[in-house]
């Protein structure tokens, strides 16, 4: 169950000075290897002698994503291009991508961050496992498989889509592991039931990630296919996949705590926010070399636990993300988080776990509508108006209770809302249109 026992579990003294040692060695890296950094760094101040506690992060100015595509392509880069051995990219929904290097060591280190969290949920070398994140650019897929292959389970690179081909080799390959976003795993799940074979697959463990995916989300995920569901946190800017992820408690996600320092702050005003309280994750990598980050601004929403768990490590852990502070949804000036809306959705065993979110804006006013798919044990309802409007009421009520405003709910028909092969892009925001 320990990749890496001895680090997964040293006592917190021991490795907040691991920490600090670390922290000032990147702040130094930073300094006479990037420009951009060692020009921050004299404005603010900082410097690594300077730094004697933990807390003293708190002086470093933050880096956000607008510095590493100001910088497009390399300006962060640590290494000159010849010990770059890998470059990963985010496909930004607008302009150039933000690309990130890794040395030699940087891609050891992301194979041993990956490993332990595969490790802590029960992967081990006897797990034949398929990996359906897309292969390419994006970090998840070649991150869990290296991490897999260190682990040295069987790795199957399906990538994501040919989802028949991929059930397929489910079947032949006995596969048992699962790696895809949560939303791929559904619809996997549907298509085998749909062609009929669902008995035939016997996965065991979901590596999922790389997206927001509520507990009720994940139980039906795990009703459909029958695995244990596991969440993995991650980001292209820190390292991909292997940032935190779950142990078997499942009572919040490790953070991988040697090789980065997280703090949280208030996304509003960019104080610090005591241990414990829910706001901005912020990461300072404390081993990389490719594309150190100080302070990284990652936009996602979360709290960190740092009471010991019971499975032994002392890596805090952190709360799965509420969601990116960027996906909050403001409507009529309500903060609303489609987490929120996930949550009461899935509590109707009468709908798909698929559903959309259309935010438009009339007369100087937001309305969001909410459209939700029927199950397909619920069809029959289609012919019985009474029955589905009190349904919809039902819903409606339930939306209003928690998120506080109207909502329009639309019940669609069983599989006209789009499926996803990567991560789900459930809202469509039109307001600027
Ligand atoms: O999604 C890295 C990854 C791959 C993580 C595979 C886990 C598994 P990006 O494409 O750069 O990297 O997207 C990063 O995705 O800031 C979060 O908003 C979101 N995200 C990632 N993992 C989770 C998760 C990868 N477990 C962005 N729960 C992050 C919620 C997640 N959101």
């Amino acid at each position: 169950m320990f990749f890496q026992k001895e680090m997964e579990t040293m006592p917190r003294e021991k490795l907040e000075a691991l920490q600090l040692e670390r922290l000032k060695w990147t702040v130094q890296y930073c300094m006479d290897h990037i420009p951009f950094y060692a020009a921050r760094l004299e404005k603010a101040g900082v410097t690594a002698e300077k730094i004697k506690t933990l807390s003293d992060v708190q002086y470093i100015p933050y880096t956000t994503k607008a510095d590493i595509r100001d910088t497009y392509p390399f300006g962060l880069f640590g290494k000159p291009l010849k010990e770059i051995v890998r470059i990963h990219a985010s496909s930004g929904t607008t302009g150039k991508p933000t690309v990130v290097g890794y040395t030699k060591r940087d891609l050891d280190n992301w194979g041993d961050c990956v490993a332990r969290l595969c490790a802590a949920v029960g992967a081990s070398d006897e797990t034949i496992v398929q990996i359906a994140f897309g292969y390419g650019l994006f970090t998840g897929a070649l991150g869990l498989h290296y991490g897999l292959e260190k682990l040295g389970a069987t790795v199957v690179p399906t990538s994501s889509g040919n989802t028949e081909k991929q059930i397929m080799l489910m079947q032949d390959f006995q596969t048992d592991t699962l790696v895809s976003t949560p939303s791929y795993a559904q619809y996997i799940g549907e298509k085998a039931k749909e062609m009929g074979v669902l008995e035939n697959i016997h996965l065991k463990l979901g590596l999922f990630g790389s997206e927001g995916c509520t507990p009720e989300m994940r139980a039906q995920v795990e009703k459909t296919l029958g695995v244990f569901a596991t969440d993995n946190y991650g980001m292209s800017e820190l390292m991909g996949p292997g940032v935190s992820g779950e142990c078997i408690r499942r009572e919040g996600m490790h953070i991988n705590e040697d090789h980065f320092l997280a703090e949280i702050i208030n996304p509003a005003t960019g104080e610090v926010l005591p241990r414990g309280e829910q706001g901005e994750l912020v990461i300072t990598t404390l081993t990389k070399e490719g594309i150190p980050m100080l302070r990284y601004r990652t936009k996602d929403i979360t709290s960190i636990n740092y009471e010991p768990c019971a499975c032994g490590r002392t890596f805090a852990r952190m709360a799965k993300p509420a969601g990116r502070s960027d996906d909050m949804l403001k409507i009529r000036g309500v903060n609303v988080f489609p987490s929120q809306i996930e949550s009461v959705l899935m509590k109707f065993p009468e709908i798909a776990p698929h559903y959309q979110l259309v935010v438009t804006r009339a007369n100087f006013s937001d309305a969001l509508e909410v459209k939700v798919e029927l199950s397909d044990d619920t069809l029959h309802l289609i012919e019985n108006y009474a029955a589905l409007e009190e349904l919809r009421g039902r819903i409606h009520h339930d939306l209003k209770t928690v998120l506080g405003i109207e909502t329009k709910v639309s019940l669609v028909e069983h599989k006209t809302l789009e499926r996803f092969q990567g991560k789900a892009q459930r809202i469509l925001d039109l307001r600027n249109q």
